[in-house]
């Protein structure tokens, strides 16, 4: 019975090129996250496959590869019917490979020049002699090459090269060495992904006696079987017999007119690609992204090393202090405001710009202090916890990149945090409404009692003087001057005595107010600097997980 290629179902053009895509799409979403040596295969197919899509559709390239010896230049030679490839008895004889193009060379050239056989190594079956008789094999591309258990180191790097850019592989053994180890692990066990462009020929039949044929056959069947390669197109051949190909020739005729071994060998490419990169990607549900307990604790180590506390302290007590200063007894202000202002000390101004938006333009450094070393690590621990949890279950590779994108922008981050507090309107008041009016009381209080001083100073002068001491009026049983004096006095003690729990009570305030808008600004930096490019990176898990199920041929 004749054994033609079976082929499997055919493959989609559009859908093969649908596949390739999405392999590319998934290179340019791992872009930078993933270690480049685990990429080389996915690289290597795309940019074989798309030369080998561009280039011509109608033939088909088949390679003769096998052990030296096992009559891989004597079946190319009875297949041309030609002796184009010499035949040897010294070992190995084949060096570079041979091509023989069925049909005219002109198309087949620059798929050769590709390949890389020599000018001068390609033949043409196309005589007139043979009318018609080969013209079931037209777009045949068919190439001798060299061994690849050769003394010849490279022989075998040649046939590597080659097996990975042809469409289809005849596998030829001999009774002898059918069964090599090498043949096996190295090459047809690599091959099981390509199980629909492989043909395996058992060569030099006519060296085993009849009957023995099949049992050979049968045992061959079972190393390939073990290899991964069931149901594999498998016949016995004798080169140099003419009658001895007639079925290798029909099984070539039929994969040449079906033109489907190109894309399937390509479609066999990308399905080994996708194996070796699917543990790279993992369950739908992983790298949902920074959760909120994490950003929450990111927010507060960066708050610790921008030095928030300590601003938020000036604050309260540069509230208290303006307010003092404002309100206090006026004749201590002047001395208050000797004392400087606890903001200030920072370089900061405590009130944004005019306009009341924060400012835009490059902020002067803060005098802030610097984080202390525990504030540093407290960032860096919180910086790695928060990839931890946004990236930990992913697979491979992935969590990696996710903590180097975290960290990648670590050493902006000061500086960022001191322009963050240096920006932000802390809405610390110079001398609201309520200040002025209470100054102004306590300046009328004060005036009240010197007054009453004045008065009763010029009283005593008078009476030292001996002149006539005008009546002091009298309120109730105190003389007015004493009671100026002496209510003044206590009014501006009980006006500073109300006012002082109001000022500690808005001074709170005040701080809490600040906190809110530096946690905010604070928490801005680490949005831009550690979970922007956090997210980048989930994104491009995301794309990449998807790239692949495409790639995979999954709808
Ligand atoms: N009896 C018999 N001899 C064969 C057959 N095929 C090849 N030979 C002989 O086996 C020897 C090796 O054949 P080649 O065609 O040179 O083998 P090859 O696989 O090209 O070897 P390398 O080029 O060294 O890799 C030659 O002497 C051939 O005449 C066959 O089917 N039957
Ligand atoms: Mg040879």
């Amino acid at each position: 019975m004749r054994e033609a290629l079976r082929g499997g179902p055919r493959v989609d053009p559009d859908d093969l090129i649908t596949r390739l895509d999405a392999v590319r799409r998934f290179l340019t979403a791992v872009d930078g996250h993933l270690p480049d040596e685990r990429l080389v295969p996915a690289h290597t197919l795309v940019e074989r496959a798309g030369t080998r899509l561009a280039l011509s559709r109608d033939h088909t390239v088949v390679a003769l590869a096998g052990a030296t010896g096992s009559g891989k230049s004597s079946l190319f030679n009875a297949l041309a019917r030609l002796d184009l490839s010499p035949v040897g008895v010294r070992r190995p004889t084949t060096g570079v490979a041979h091509a023989c193009v069925w049909g005219p060379l002109d198309g087949a050239n620059r798929l050769l020049d590709w390949i890389g056989v020599l000018p001068r190594h390609r033949f043409i079956r196309e005589s007139a002699l043979d009318g018609d008789d080969e013209s079931a094999l037209h777009g045949l591309v068919l190439l001798d090459l060299p061994d690849f258990d050769s003394v010849q180191h490279a022989h075998r790097l040649e046939v590597d090269r080659l097996l990975g850019l042809v469409d289809l592989v005849i596998w030829v053994v001999d009774p002898q060495k059918y069964a090599d180890r090498l043949v096996h692990t190295a090459y047809l066990r690599e091959f099981h992904r390509h199980r629909d462009v492989t043909l395996v020929v058992l060569n030099q039949a006519d060296r085993l006696p009849p009957a023995e044929v099949p049992r050979v056959l049968d045992d061959l069947r079972r190393l390939l079987d073990a290899d991964g390669l069931t149901g594999v197109p498998l016949l016995a051949t004798t080169a140099v017999d003419p009658s001895g190909t007639t079925e290798l020739r029909a099984s070539l005729e039929s994969t040449v007119a079906e033109r489907q071994a190109s894309l399937r060998r390509l479609a066999g490419d990308i399905d080994t690609v996708v194996e070796r990169l699917a543990d790279l990607v993992g369950p739908e549900s992983a790298g949902a992204g920074p959760d909120a307990a994490g950003t929450r604790a990111l927010t507060g180590a960066l708050a610790g090393a921008a030095g928030v506390p300590a601003v938020t302290t000036a604050v309260e007590a540069a509230y208290r202090h303006r307010a003092a200063g404002a309100t206090g007894w006026p004749l201590v202000r002047g001395w208050r405001r000797l004392r400087p202002d606890p903001l200030r000390r920072l370089h900061l101004p405590g009130t944004g710009s005019p306009s009341g938006e924060p400012a835009e333009q490059p902020v002067a450094a803060t005098s802030v202090p610097d984080p202390t070393a525990a504030q540093r690590s407290a960032l860096g621990l919180a910086v790695r916890a928060v990839a931890e949890r946004a990236g930990g279950d992913l697979p491979g590779p992935w969590p990696a990149a996710v903590t180097g994108a975290a960290r990648s922008r670590l050493g902006d981050v000061p500086d960022a945090l001191d322009r963050a507090v240096a920006g932000t309107d802390l809405d610390v008041p110079e001398r609201p409404l309520w200040w002025r009016l209470v100054g102004a009381l306590q300046w009328l209080v004060t005036l009240t009692a010197v007054a009453g001083l004045a008065w009763l100073v010029l009283g005593y002068a008078l009476n030292a003087l001996g002149l006539p001491d005008p009546d002091e009026p009298m309120v109730g049983e105190v003389p007015l001057p004493t009671l100026l004096l002496l209510g003044g006095l206590l009014a501006g003690l009980l006006v500073a005595a109300v006012t002082r729990p109001v000022v500690r009570w808005a001074a709170r305030r005040a701080r809490l107010r600040a906190e809110r808008r530096l946690t905010a600004a604070v928490a801005g930096v680490g949005e831009e600097h550690v979970l922007t490019p956090v997210r980048a990176v989930l994104t491009s898990y995301a794309d990449a997980r998807d790239a692949l199920r495409v790639a995979a041929g999954k709808k």
